[in-house]
């Protein structure tokens, strides 16, 4: 892996953050090895020993501090997210947002605020792959001047569950099962579907899991979203409702679901690879932030409860404005310093933002703090480096394992005289937080609104929006998952659930699963109180307030650049330099990232004796790691690469997975040999080219031109069906 950019750019502002970190830093260039308590250590190969030959000796405080350390390395990974991977940055607001919200990082646009932001996938462990169908988190800690504001969201807009006190449930479910701890990092298991079919109101959810945004490309084409509807309010005092969004600007992009198993294998670090290299080659990945805004009054206003977080309000009912921009810039120092030990918190927020009454929310402010005294051993997890304000922290909390601050003073109380009544309150005026004064008049109650009753209308609006392609691929994925439940039962049970969202995705399932279609109009909801009349647990049915909605399908996204793709190159010796270098130069000037692999690494002699270096051999890559293959021409590179079972392997897989794929003309021969040359016309024009995404070309040029255009596509999902060959 290259190595991390420390700095955002010559002239850039200091970064508080960054200046912060830098106290806790070290480094061992040009200095001497020594013990945790600074004496220089003359021997580190050989422990004390009672003769050479002789049993280690007691008395060695060095290799005993050596290896209690060692001993005492791992801290309990996340409950759920677990795996992660982080970076660095800063978040700039586009215009003063003040007639919504006070905080204060949301106001002056040449501010830059230091961020953190964490991603992760939720059910596997730390080591398990990057690949998993899963949601995966998007945890975005600011540095505010005015204490840390924690956006702890995820790349689908709603959630599973609509009340705090089923998660354990459902993560229990999710998780490996418990007799074997199989599967890993996969809900394709009969306890997941188990829950999953008692429990309708996750059918909008599982639209979500289903779908290709499960699999993303990449961390940097993901959306991002705070699910629950926050409020913001402004130094009136007044209040409005709030959607929180990411939006890619590289667009939202996924690989294929066979693409992604074989990732999971072939590079099981390929997410985190992807945006660790991104930022060290100086791509910064760049996201806007969005936010739907509800007046107060309108709380009441749609057909769908605004607390339910089974919800999402579709943009053509409240559009998204785009008020900033999250740029990250910078690869951690230390994985375990600051991506292992980072702790993010929903109820971490700052004057003018809010939390509303969503009661998945609600159990998540006590969650995070909670679990944090666990995993990273006590109360002063706030000290760590990564997890320390910018802001001043005074207050008369003390001690506790691992305490870092040396407070000063008699006072640990307030009021107090002996202080001076230090430290002080904050009027509101001078930043001290108040929370919103919402009135609340009601009895203390078990109880769920009925307003939450819809579990089907958005999971159908979701899958009405999907392309014919996406389409395709949620029946695959379901199929897929049910086809590893082993309890016919249960996949019935969900065919039930899938048949109140969509009969002929039911129905292509059921197929799929060697079941009938279920007949049924009634679901039985599972999850209700001992005393609960399941009649009165029903399901409503809510009239559809909208056919499609765009932006829910990825068809839609940006499909304007080919900045950071992975193109590969196949060549040998014998390519025709002149070719290659045209279309290496013309995908670089573009931003994509060539590169060339070859039957071994080193180099290849090209046709006109140059020497180009060998990126990659073909056997430490594979054509999932690309985005897209070009072959060059030259008569002994053709020759060879038309021979190379693992070439024509990496050709024929990039076709099933949708890629664009160039051939000089010069290299028919290498397409002849793939078992997709039969699939495409000989003399394919432009046109078709740009359609099929099958490039062949005998100008460089002009096979560069299209290239770039096809690569921009992302994938060419339409042949995937029609067109499959085995890979
Ligand atoms: Fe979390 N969640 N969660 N969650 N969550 C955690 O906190 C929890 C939920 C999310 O990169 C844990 O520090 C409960 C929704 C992210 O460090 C834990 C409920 C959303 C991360 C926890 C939810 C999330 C977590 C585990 C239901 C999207 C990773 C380790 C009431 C809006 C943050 C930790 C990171 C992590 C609890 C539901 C996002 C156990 C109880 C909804 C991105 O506290």
């Amino acid at each position: 892996m290259a190595k991390s950019t420390k700095k955002a750019g010559a002239g850039a502002p200091a970064d508080p953050k960054l200046q912060d970190l830098q106290a806790n830093t070290e480094s061992g260039q040009d200095q001497f090895l020594t013990t945790n308590h600074g004496l220089k250590i003359n021997d580190d190969q050989n422990s004390l020993k009672a003769g050479d030959r002789g049993p280690s000796l007691l008395e060695d405080f060095i290799l005993r501090e050596k290896i209690t350390h060692f001993d005492h390395e791992r801290i309990p990974e996340r409950i759920v997210h677990a795996r992660g991977s982080a970076a660095h940055g800063f978040f700039q607001v586009y215009e003063s947002m003040a007639s919504y919200t006070k905080a204060g990082f949301l106001q002056d646009p040449s501010v830059k605020t230091p961020v953190f932001v964490r991603f992760s996938t939720v059910a596997g462990s730390r080591g398990s792959t990057d690949l998993a169908r899963d949601v995966r988190g998007f945890a975005v800690k600011f540095y505010t001047e005015e204490g840390n504001f924690d956006l702890v969201g995820n790349n689908m807009p709603v959630f599973f569950i609509q009340d705090a006190v089923k998660f354990p449930d459902l993560i229990h479910a999710v998780k490996p099962e418990p007799d074997n701890e199989i599967p890993q990092a996969a809900s394709a298991h009969d306890t997941f579907w188990d829950f999953i079919s008692l429990m309708p109101e996750s059918a909008h959810m599982i639209m979500w899991v289903m779908s290709d945004r499960a699999i993303p490309r990449s961390l940097r084409m993901m959306e991002g979203f705070g699910v629950h509807t926050f409020r913001l309010v402004n130094a009136q005092n007044e209040a409005c409702f709030v959607k929180f969004h990411w939006k890619p600007l590289l667009g939202v992009h996924s690989v294929a679901w066979d693409e992604a198993q074989k990732i999971s294998g072939k590079d099981p670090d390929f997410h985190r690879r992807d945006l660790w290299e991104a930022i060290a080659n100086g791509d910064f990945p760049e996201w806007e932030l969005g936010v739907q805004i509800i007046p107060e009054q309108d709380e009441h206003k749609y057909p769908f409860d605004l607390l339910d977080p089974t919800k999402l309000i579709p943009e053509e009912l409240v559009p998204v404005q785009r008020v900033g921009k999250l740029t990250l810039n910078r690869n951690p120092d230390n994985f375990f310093a600051e991506t292992e030990q980072v702790a993010f918190h929903v109820g971490n927020i700052v004057p003018g933002i809010d939390f509303t009454n969503d009661p998945l929310m609600q159990g998540r402010l006590f969650s995070y703090t909670d679990t944090q005294l666990i995993r990273l051993g006590g109360p002063n997890f706030h000290e760590i480096p990564i997890n320390r304000p910018v802001a001043p922290v005074h207050n008369n909390q003390r001690d506790g394992h691992m305490r870092q601050t040396i407070n000063t003073g008699r006072t640990s109380y307030h009021p107090n005289s002996l202080g001076g009544g230090c430290p002080f309150q904050a009027k509101m005026a001078e930043g001290g937080f108040t929370s919103y004064t919402e009135r609340i008049d009601a009895h203390k109650v078990r109880q769920r609104s009925k307003s939450f009753f819809d579990h089907f209308s958005q999971a159908t609006l979701f899958y009405n929006s999907q392309s014919d392609a996406e389409k395709n691929h949620l029946t695959d994925a379901l199929s897929f998952e049910l086809g590893k439940v082993e309890t016919v039962a249960i996949r019935e049970r969900m065919l039930g659930i899938l048949f109140h969202i969509d009969k002929g995705l039911a129905s292509a399932v059921a197929y799929n699963l060697g079941l009938p279609v279920p007949k049924h109009e009634t679901i039985l909801n599972h999850s209700i109180p001992a005393d609960g009349d399941p009649q009165a647990f029903q399901p409503v049915h809510v009239k559809p307030y909208l056919d499609k909605s765009a932006p829910l399908s990825m068809a839609n996204t940006s499909k304007d650049s080919i900045k950071t793709r992975k193109v590969a190159i196949l060549a040998a010796d014998g390519v025709d330099a002149a070719a290659l270098t045209t279309v290496v130069n013309a995908l670089t000037a573009q931003g994509a990232v060539p590169e060339i692999i070859a039957p071994r690494l080193g180099s290849i002699t090209a046709e006109n004796k140059e020497e180009i270096p060998v990126r990659r051999s073909l056997l430490t890559v594979a054509s999932v790691l690309y985005d897209a293959v070009y072959v060059p021409g030259g008569t002994n590179s053709v020759a060879s690469i038309a021979a190379d079972p693992d070439a024509i392997h990496f050709l024929n897989e990039a076709w099933r997975h949708c890629k664009a794929i160039a051939f000089d003309e010069a290299a028919r021969q290498v397409l002849e040999a793939t078992y997709f040359a039969r699939k495409v016309p000989a003399n394919p024009d432009a046109a078709t080219q740009l359609e099929t995404g099958l490039i062949l070309s005998a100008n460089a040029d002009e096979l560069a031109k299209t290239f770039i255009a096809a690569i921009a596509m992302h994938r060419f999902w339409e042949r995937e069906k029609p067109q499959k060959v085995p890979a």
